[in-house]
């Protein structure tokens, strides 16, 4: 039996080997420690060994037992060892290199020059204020007094969403929403983007996006020369002190009188040039008093009450005020382009 034994022993550790598989050595496990193994039907035959060598068999059994269990664990480890250096050997990291660039971003330059408009007239004391580019008929042109037969109501105009609902094709929906919930004085910008149906081209977009504003007060209170100082000062701010500011007298449904507002041309300062096509001016702004029907459609008396409203085209004065020559510079979000306009850069 202890002849046995040793056989057991000696394959058991050739099978245990370097380099076993997980698999070899289960197998060798299970048949010689496993329940039903070979060292377990040895202690089962005990009683056929003659009473003085029972407690050598013993433990003998016992000293192959610990053998290859220690065997084992170790073969085991190793592998475990091996598996991680195996890994690590593919993943390896070269911690010295230096860490890459990533570069940081910055504001798009039509959002750039929206936000200095924006601080302009805040720091007059307007109030910012954003509405939905989703609205309804009343919203976009019955309350600014456009007539039922008004070309800008038609289906060519804008994009009509089923329902009734349209995109706006300006922001006075947000000056005509503001005035229906709250009373004078108000003094508001409504920024936001506006749709109308033209093609992409150097000076039109079906999107843009627009900054209109108002005032409004009792009646006296807010005149003409009102309108005159802010836009004079806000252009000032935006385009230099020595800007020439002039009103043209104009038209529009929702004001009366309406003016449209020029300024002295940044290229030639005035001479006349291709750009300004030898008139010295560009056109910049709209504006004008409050139409008394629209402040009708907002519920207030116009014998009580009165203000100005102007509106102008981000995209459009960001053309005069970046010097670039084509819109759809705006939309291509070429990285050549736009990285002509980091903060800091051209636009401040
Ligand atoms: C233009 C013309 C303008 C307004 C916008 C306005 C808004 C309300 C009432 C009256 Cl709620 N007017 N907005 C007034 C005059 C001109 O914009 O050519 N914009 C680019």
């Amino acid at each position: 039996m202890r002849q046995q034994l040793e056989e057991i022993r000696a394959r058991a550790l050739r099978e245990l080997a370097d380099g076993a598989t997980d698999a070899q050595i289960e197998t060798v496990r299970v048949r010689v420690l496993g329940r039903a193994g070979e060292l377990t039907e040895i202690m089962r035959r005990m009683r056929e060994v003659p009473n003085e060598e029972k407690p050598l068999i013993g433990r003998l059994v016992n000293e192959i037992k610990g053998e290859l269990e220690a065997r084992i664990e170790l073969l085991v480890a190793a592998q475990k060892h091996a598996a991680m250096e195996r890994s690590l050997g593919e993943a390896r990291i070269d911690v010295t290199l230096p860490g890459r660039h990533v570069p940081r971003g910055w504001l798009h330059p039509v959002t750039q020059s929206r936000e200095r408009m924006l601080a302009i007239f805040t720091a007059m004391g307007f109030e910012v204020i954003e509405t939905q580019d989703i609205e309804d008929d009343f919203h976009n042109f019955g309350a600014l007094n456009f007539p039922p037969d008004h070309p800008a109501r038609e289906m060519q105009d804008t994009f009509f969403i089923p329902g009734g609902l349209l995109l706006r094709t300006h922001t006075s929906n947000g000056q005509i929403r503001v005035m229906e919930r709250r009373k004078p004085p108000l003094a508001i910008v409504c920024p936001g983007n506006c749709y109308r149906h033209d093609e992409l081209s150097v000076r039109a977009s079906p999107m843009f996006s627009q900054i209109e504003g108002f005032m409004v007060d009792r009646i006296g209170v807010i005149t003409m020369a009102h309108l005159k100082g802010v836009l004079t000062e806000f252009l000032r701010a935006l385009f230099g002190t020595d800007t020439g500011v002039r009103f043209r007298s104009s038209f529009f449904p929702f004001t009366e009188p309406s003016a449209e507002v020029d300024i002295s041309c940044l290229l030639c300062h005035g001479a006349g040039c291709r750009v300004c096509k030898q008139s010295g001016w560009t056109e910049i702004l709209g504006s004008g008093m409050i139409h008394p029907n629209v402040l009708r459609a907002v519920g207030y008396d116009p014998s009580q009450y009165a203000g100005f409203a102007f509106g102008l085209g981000v995209e459009r004065t960001s053309l005069l005020k970046l010097g670039v020559h084509d819109l759809r510079l705006f939309f291509e979000n070429d990285l050549r382009f736009l990285s002509q306009f980091q903060s800091g850069g051209a636009a401040s």
